[in-house]
């Protein structure tokens, strides 16, 4: 177990990063932000997630701390109010220090592919997985639930319920094409694959996470990790599920896997949350992150299961290309992911 003390010493690296990215890019140094910031924020992340969850959990706030599930507020009406960036990209007057700016690329180009989704600087890989599990599950459903406008805005059909048991209602969240831009000409958020110019790229995943962060509460609201039943049951309207792997026994885990996908059911994985990284090390998996399940195959006795990293890159096996999208074999799978999310 990670210690409250430890949490929240890397808790304050997150801020202490973000400074230090917010200094270089206020020095004006091109590019402001480098791989290795990304990285040393998403380990920082993960901490102060875990350390925000537990005095959550140990003062009966579950519910806070993996964020609402039900919840009725409506969403704001104003299609040109931008949700808010996430807290570091925030100034102390609470004004964005990200520009926002408007692309115009096709919503859709060859449809709606696992592919096209790419996290940006935000915490939010369940979000990017789910989106990615719908894109491979039902390409078709994405198109129907994004629509453009024709007027340069775009409404993105969730799905609610008003309480417990209660029927999906549609909740229409209508959202501009401003993204947010950590450099020049390159989304600070949700990004999709190449192209990924203004006049160019492919936006229904980044308009998708941009709506999607509005019906939460902001960027903010969604980039400190979750769970991706929540987002398939908001685009499905059917109730999220989240099996712990270690609960149940290694064919229980390998049907749930094989359910989904014969009944293009989107399903996610999510790698461990303990501090025992050691299985990690040089394994090209992370730790405490979410991945599509894409497909599974048994081949000479062996079972593997296809999975995809939201990052759209930094894969374990050298299959010659590196988009993030690659076959583990499902006894590895077990070792080391804790759950998987799907709907019913
Ligand atoms: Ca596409």
């Amino acid at each position: 177990m990670i210690t409250e003390t430890a949490a929240a010493g890397d808790a304050s690296s997150v801020a202490a990063v973000g400074e230090q990215m917010r200094a270089r890019a206020a020095a004006g140094a091109r590019p402001a932000f480098d791989r290795g910031d990304v990285e040393r924020l998403r380990v920082a992340d993960r901490a102060s997630t875990l350390s925000s969850w537990m005095s959550a959990v140990t003062s009966g706030r579950a519910e806070h701390a993996i964020g609402s599930l039900t919840g009725t507020q409506d969403p704001p009406g104003d299609p040109a109010a931008m949700p808010a960036p996430s807290a570091r990209y925030v100034d102390a007057a609470g004004q964005p220090t990200l520009p926002a700016v408007a692309y115009r690329g096709p919503l859709f180009r060859d449809g709606a592919r696992p592919e096209d989704v790419r996290q940006g600087y935000l915490g939010d890989c369940y979000v990017a997985t789910a989106a990615a599990s719908i894109a491979q599950a039902q390409p078709g459903l994405l198109e129907r639930l994004i629509k453009d406008n024709g007027d340069g805005t775009y409404t993105v059909t969730f799905k609610q319920q008003a309480g417990w048991g209660e029927p999906y209602r549609d909740v229409p969240v209508t959202v501009d094409g401003k993204l947010y831009e950590a450099k020049s000409d390159r989304p600070a958020f949700g990004i999709s694959g190449e192209p990924t110019s203004r006049d160019q790229m492919e936006l229904w995943w980044p308009i998708f996470e941009k709506a999607y962060a509005k019906f939460r509460g902001g960027y903010d609201a969604i980039g400190s990790g979750g769970d991706a039943k929540h987002v398939l049951e908001s685009v499905l309207g059917r109730p999220g599920n989240k099996d712990l792997i270690s609960l149940h026994s290694r064919d229980t885990n390998w049907q749930t896997i094989r359910r989904a996908i014969d009944e293009r059911r989107p399903i996610c994985a999510g790698t461990t949350w303990d501090t025992l990284l050691a299985p990690f090390t040089n394994s090209g998996l992370r730790p405490q992150h979410a991945y599509s399940v894409l497909g599974y195959q048994e081949r000479d006795g062996e079972k593997y299961v296809q999975l995809r990293n939201p990052w759209g890159n930094f894969e374990p096996t050298a299959d010659g290309v590196d988009d993030g999208v690659f076959w583990l074999k499902f006894d590895d799978f077990i070792d080391r992911f804790q759950d998987l999310n799907t709907v019913d």
